[in-house]
């Protein structure tokens, strides 16, 4: 079996660089151990920056997301019992973000890259990689095979295969003292715009999915079993976060699906070694707070498709070269904002009550100074992505 790029790896990241070769005129083959119903299941991100919703319009899957995805002007900081609007679209020149689940534009580019007849295989699991053959060996229905290929992109997450390829690879990690509870319920919204809530019993985030589901976290202890958490204990400890001095009200409904995140930082440089190439969450994992791991990803792949593509229609090198910093750069801005948003927002387990006045004072600034609210809507957004 030959292509000319291997992508292991059916997430975001794997299936947009799909897309976008294929985009233009270079042949991929995404190798991925789970099954299609698995991985378009699979409950995660939800909030994309207008440059990722940009790429995907401009990618050919933009038309349900222009149908379905809610298209969002501010967020509110809630904390001390009030809540406070930062208004992300003024504050940035007319930026927007937008909801719309990780799972539908999965779905999305698994159907496009299927109907225009791209090799996307399931139950296929890369077993190791060779960055100087290249090659990939994989296994599928009980056989191993070997996918020989110009180039090797490692899109396989944080449990992958592709990092440990990678020899002298430096990794920066951080762990932090909590966890998400992430719970997705058949209830309309009880906001329009997200809340993310400080308070002295932990964070809580009211996000959405449609006008008729709900996706809220709670922050929660990383030792915590999901059995510790029955949907009546959820609910109280939400409603209880989210209270506001003047009687706001949280509509409960059936939880559909939960679970618990550990919340940790991670970068892993360089992101490539000889013919592989790292992206997205194989490379680096930020704390969902900033919202950003699933943007990165898709930023990732931009560059580099475009630096593939640059290869093979004029020879040149310069930009696959440049891959690993150019991307860098803007991980290391994400882990900047992601840690700050994270710790400025949690309580400390261990109940230090000088932090807790510390990140009180800063919530007041942030909804007092004009310039504190620019600093956090900036990141929050984004940039648009760079080559
Ligand atoms: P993925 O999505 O993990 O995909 C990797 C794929 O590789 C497959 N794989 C293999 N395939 C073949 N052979 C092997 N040996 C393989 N090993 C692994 C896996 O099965 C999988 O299908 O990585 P990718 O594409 O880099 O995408 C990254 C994003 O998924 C991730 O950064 C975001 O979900 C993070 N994230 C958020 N990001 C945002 O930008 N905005 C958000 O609002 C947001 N919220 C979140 C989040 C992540 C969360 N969790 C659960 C970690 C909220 C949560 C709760
Ligand atoms: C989500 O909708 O899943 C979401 C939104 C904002 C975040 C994290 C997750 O910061």
């Amino acid at each position: 079996m030959r292509t000319q790029v291997a992508i292991v790896g059916a997430g975001p990241a794997g299936l947009l660089l799909s897309q976008l070769l294929h985009l233009r005129g270079v042949d991929s083959v995404v190798l991925e151990s789970r099954d299609r119903a698995y991985v378009e299941r699979r409950q995660r991100a939800g909030m994309l920056e207008q440059g990722t919703v940009d790429v995907l319009r401009s990618s050919g899957v933009g038309e349900r997301l222009d149908r379905e995805g809610l298209t969002h002007h501010g967020l509110e900081l809630r904390f001390g019992g009030a809540g406070h609007r930062i208004p992300l679209t003024e504050l940035t020149g007319g930026r927007t973000v937008t909801i719309y689940a990780q799972t539908e534009i999965v779905k999305d580019l698994i159907a496009a890259r299927l109907a225009a007849g791209g090799d996307v295989r399931f139950g296929a699991e890369a077993l190791a990689v060779d960055t100087g053959a290249p090659s990939v060996t994989f296994r599928q229905d009980g056989e191993t095979r070997t996918l020989d290929c110009d180039v090797i992109a490692g899109c396989d997450g944080f449990h992958g295969v592709g990092r440990a390829a990678v020899p002298g690879l430096r990794t920066y990690e951080r762990d932090y003292p909590y966890a998400w509870l992430g719970v997705l319920a058949e209830v309309a919204p009880s906001t329009d715009e997200l809340v993310y809530a400080h308070s002295e019993r932990g964070f809580a985030l009211h996000s959405l999915r449609s006008p008729r589901v709900s996706r809220l976290y709670l922050q929660v202890d990383p030792g915590d079993a999901i059995e510790a958490w029955p949907d009546e204990r959820i609910w109280s400890e939400l409603r209880a976060r989210f209270a506001t001095s003047d009687g706001w009200e949280l509509r409960d409904g059936p939880i559909v699906e939960k679970s618990i995140t550990p919340m940790r930082s991670f970068v892993a440089e360089p992101m490539r070694h000889d013919r592989l190439f790292l992206a997205g969450d194989a490379a680096h994992i930020v704390p969902p707070t900033g919202a950003k791991g699933l943007n990165l990803a898709i930023s990732d792949v931009i560059v580099l498709a475009e630096a593939l593509v640059a290869r093979y229609d004029e020879g040149s090198d310069k930009l696959l070269d440049a891959y690993s910093a150019t991307c860098l750069k803007r991980v290391w801005r994400a882990q900047q904002f992601a840690s700050w948003m994270t710790t400025l927002l949690h309580r400390d387990p261990a109940g230090d009550s000088f932090e807790h006045r510390r990140q009180l004072a800063y919530l007041d600034y942030l909804v007092a100074s004009k310039a504190a609210a620019t600093t956090l809507a900036e990141n929050y957004v984004g940039a648009a992505p760079t080559l």
